[in-house]
């Protein structure tokens, strides 16, 4: 009798194993159907070649023409860029800064507080510079503060 039950019991754990296993499966399958449109997809689009060295990317509407304009510092160039967005995935280049010795990091905010945005990057030789914009149009329209 003893033994009976732990057979019944054993086959129950074996049953409900197979289920749980069978269910993870089919649920693991129906995500990857994309059955889902929360499932992100990507398609990837070369914005500049050739850099050396671009170390990192941001996103902002910098020139606040409602698309996202993209931020960027190329480490071995020295450069701080802004890629203007252009539409139909057209994004043309600017260049903020080509005496950023080694630029590691950049972002766009509205550092003083004045409407529109600026930037902060930082070098890794000579350190952390504050990009006023000084109006519209933004093309040159940003300078070197005292770092
Ligand atoms: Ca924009
Ligand atoms: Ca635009
Ligand atoms: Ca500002």
């Amino acid at each position: 009798m003893e033994t009976l039950k732990r057979n019944e019991i054993f086959i129950l754990l074996m049953l409900f194993s197979l289920l749980s296993a069978f269910l993870v499966t089919a649920f693991i399958l129906m995500n990857e159907t994309g059955e889902s449109e929360m499932v992100p997809k990507f398609e990837d689009h070369i914005l500049q070649k050739g850099l050396n060295g671009p170390l990192y990317v941001s996103t902002i509407d910098l020139d606040q023409d409602t698309d996202a304009d993209i931020l960027a510092t190329i480490f071995h160039e020295n450069k701080v860029v802004w890629y203007e967005n252009k539409g139909n995935k057209s994004f043309h280049e600017h260049v903020i800064d080509n005496d950023c010795k080694q630029a590691t990091c950049i972002h766009g905010t509205d550092l003083d507080n004045d409407g529109d945005i600026d930037i902060i990057a930082s070098s890794s030789v000579e350190g952390i510079f504050y990009y006023k914009n000084l109006g519209t149009p933004i093309l040159n329209g940003l300078h070197l503060m005292n770092p």
